[in-house]
């Protein structure tokens, strides 16, 4: 397991609905890292590695969907299992930040709280997989899911894919709103490492507003950028 008081690398995961702004936000905090001579690596959820990568394959293309989201909770462990021994604690390891586009918390909200898992079985996948690596802070990014969608939606038009959406995408609005509330009411069970933040914005002050929070968090990375 981690020892986490002898390494200075942190494991940041952002967490939220389709369409919030997560992937753009990730790579913008790895760019900010980087220009503060921070490394660190980008990854996702489900995949990270070439097996979990395969896993995401299978469960997004809908091939496990007849399994029932129970099957899928424990596939979308076993792909964490994977990231984790694989990418995640080597990195943390070696001193690189991990930056996770989706993490466990993403299981709790689809499989658990809207998908109905029972919360014993989400609670033990979530120590196998993990094994003692739960992330330094969560940004649980929240938005309205209807403007999310209108955000696909222009993203696929844009690029004339239409229609192209992964199956949880394809769900209906009343199932969004659901798992809105769902990561709400982790990040309030989870207080200490959960920070959310209203995606509604720009970009560009979304990524400061995310940069506050994290330089509020870890203080040393703030006096590095004194020094
Ligand atoms: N899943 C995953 C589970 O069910 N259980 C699990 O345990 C895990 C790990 C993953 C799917 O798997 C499910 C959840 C998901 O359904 P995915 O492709 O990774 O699939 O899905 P999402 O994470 O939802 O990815 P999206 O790309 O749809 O959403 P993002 O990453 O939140 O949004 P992003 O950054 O791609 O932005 C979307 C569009 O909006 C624009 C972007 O340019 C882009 O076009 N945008 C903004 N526009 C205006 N203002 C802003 N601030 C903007 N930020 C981004």
């Amino acid at each position: 397991m981690l020892d986490r008081s002898s390494r200075a690398a942190r494991f940041i995961t952002f967490e939220g609905g389709e369409g919030v702004g997560k992937s753009t936000q990730v790579k913008r905090l790895v760019g900010a890292l980087s220009r503060q001579s921070i490394p660190a690596v980008r990854t996702r959820e489900p995949g990270g590695t070439p097996k979990a990568e395969a896993i995401r394959a299978f469960i997004l293309q809908g091939r496990s969907e007849l399994w029932g989201p129970g099957a899928e909770a424990v596939l979308f462990a076993a792909a964490r299992l994977d990231h984790v021994n694989q990418l995640i604690a080597p990195n943390l390891e070696s001193g690189r930040w991990v930056i996770s586009d989706r993490f466990s918390d993403s299981t709790r909200a689809y499989q658990g709280l809207t998908g109905g898992v029972d919360v014993k079985l989400i609670d033990a996948l979530e120590i196998l997989a993990l094994n003692g690596h739960t992330p330094d802070l969560t940004i649980v990014l929240d938005m309205d899911p209807e403007a999310a969608f209108r955000r696909v939606l222009e993203r696929e038009t844009e690029a004339a894919l239409v229609d192209t959406g992964d199956r949880f995408e394809k769900e209906d609005l009343d199932w969004h709103r659901r798992l809105r509330e769902a990561f709400l009411a982790i990040a309030r069970n989870h207080a200490d490492r959960c920070v959310i933040i209203p995606a509604g914005q720009s970009e560009d002050a979304l990524e400061q507003e995310i940069w506050d929070v994290i330089t509020r968090r870890f203080p040393e990375l703030a006096a590095e950028q004194l020094a």
